[in-house]
């Protein structure tokens, strides 16, 4: 084999390793729940499984509800105990985040007095767009 064919099927070889390895996340929303929070008026947090399945990682960075375009939402964390608004979240490739209490959540401000039983969530991701998961309020835990 030259030299030539030797470098063009370590090209081919390389590009066909790098496909395999990365390619698009694939994100997939389970489990949503959103709990309004006790205390905070108009306030509730929401909590779900963001499952990445592809070979390439993803970021979220925003979340609204569809039903309730006027409502903010926010990505949070909890630092030392303190609740914290985070910019986005990573989702590596092949990795499941478990947003849940006091850990990584969604908060919303400014819901209406009156809540339907369900709603759709919507969440930015950088690279898969939009996903939408319903989810059912749940009355805060005591
Ligand atoms: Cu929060």
């Amino acid at each position: 084999m030259s030299r030539r064919n030797v470098s063009a099927w370590l090209l081919l070889i390389t590009t066909l390793f790098n496909l395999a390895a990365c390619g698009p996340p694939k994100i997939d929303l389970k489990g949503a729940t959103i709990i309004p929070s006790e205390g905070l008026q108009n306030t509730a947090s929401a909590f779900l499984f963001i499952i990445n399945d592809g070979g390439g990682s993803d970021l979220l960075t925003g979340c609204t509800i569809q039903e309730f375009p006027q409502v903010r939402g926010q990505l949070h964390d909890y630092v030392k105990g303190k609740m914290v608004t985070v910019g986005e979240i990573p989702i590596p490739a092949g990795k499941t985040i478990h947003l849940q209490p006091g850990d990584l959540h969604l908060m919303f401000f400014g819901l209406p007095e009156t809540l339907p039983e369900e709603i759709t969530l919507v969440l930015t991701f950088a690279e898969s767009g939009q996903k939408k998961v319903r989810t059912r309020f749940v009355p805060p835990v005591r």
